[in-house]
């Protein structure tokens, strides 16, 4: 990554860190740009499978604290961006341009599965990114989720990304269905390849322990990400479900799904050695967090559906 790009994603972090109100966290990222450090918080010892595919490689990682604490895109020693974001789902809006939702809705209150980090907010009512207490429970944040339908999200290219589509996208699977131990993830993701018109890149299915529950709770939270192999592969959509047994013997039993802490980006994986400082000074995320909202708004609202996207 050359210096330029570095410095662009620098002052992309400070701008948004700035309108957040975040100032501790700005300085932290305007001293590191100067330096070229990592950024990132320690990274907690998380167990990550890789699995390779046709087009890309599938990454699971069976627990998810925090952004900055867990979120393996955020480790600089494995993963470098050009360009990425995070969408945690704290208002009742996609957060970034580039970023679409074709089904699902937003969820707050009392049995909301948000990762544990999320739902701190200052004395100003502002947003703090990764500032929520660590205590086993998500439900003061907000996620995003579907019934029964499962979730579609869109990727589009703006001059923030260089014109480009994301090869990178993880998102964390905070909620399942408390009646059934077999329930399986279906994740399916839509590109291009070069030039070539929209293909379906993959169709994965996960299982990722089906003891999901939805009271809150994110011992069960679970990471998934999908990297294509090279950078001439582009994920455009990608679509995620939940599913237990057959309806008719053929057809899957759609059941309820959370997700949150999208996140989405031009990235590599670091495969060997240790990166050059410049490469880690570039692997901070800028991101698309939730800016401005009072959590006494978030407060008042006691159901999981009320806001339809
Ligand atoms: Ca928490
Ligand atoms: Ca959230
Ligand atoms: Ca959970």
């Amino acid at each position: 990554m050359s210096k330029k790009i570095v410095n662009k994603v620098f002052r992309s972090v400070a701008q948004i860190l700035k309108n957040s109100g975040n100032t501790k966290r700005l300085a932290l990222a305007t001293a590191a740009s100067t330096l070229g450090l990592v950024v990132c918080a320690p990274q907690q010892a998380n167990a990550v499978t890789l699995e390779q595919r046709e087009y890309g490689t599938l990454i699971k990682q069976s627990s998810y604290e925090s952004f900055f604490g867990s979120n393996p895109f955020a480790n600089p020693q494995k993963y470098n961006f050009e360009w990425a974001y995070v969408e945690n789902f704290e208002t009742n809006a996609l957060q970034r341009p580039e970023l679409s939702s074709s089904q699902g809705q937003f969820f707050k209150g009392p049995g909301t599965d948000s990762v544990d980090s999320d739902g701190a907010f200052d004395t100003e009512g502002k947003f703090i990114f990764d500032g929520g207490v660590i205590d086993g429970d998500g439900q003061d944040g907000g996620s995003y989720g579907s019934q029964a339908d499962g979730i579609t999200f869109g990727f589009a290219p703006s001059v923030e990304t260089n014109n480009g589509l994301p090869t990178a996208i993880g998102f964390v699977v905070t909620d399942g269905h408390d009646k059934f131990d077999d329930v399986l993830t279906t994740l399916l993701v839509f590109g291009k390849i070069g030039d070539g018109p929209t293909q379906q890149l993959d169709h994965i299915s996960l299982d990722l322990g089906g003891t999901q529950n939805p009271d809150g709770k994110t011992s069960d939270d679970y990471f998934v990400g999908f990297l294509t192999n090279t950078s001439d592969i582009r994920i455009e959509s990608i679509f995620v479900s939940n599913s237990s047994g057959y309806a008719d013997g053929v057809t899957p039993y759609n059941t309820p799904i959370e997700v949150d802490h999208l996140a989405f980006g031009e990235g590599t994986m670091i495969s060997t050695g240790a990166p050059e400082p410049l490469t880690v000074g570039g692997t901070l995320l800028a991101l698309g967090m939730g800016i401005g909202m009072k959590k006494k708004l978030a407060k008042k609202d006691s159901t999981k559906d009320q806001s339809q996207n």
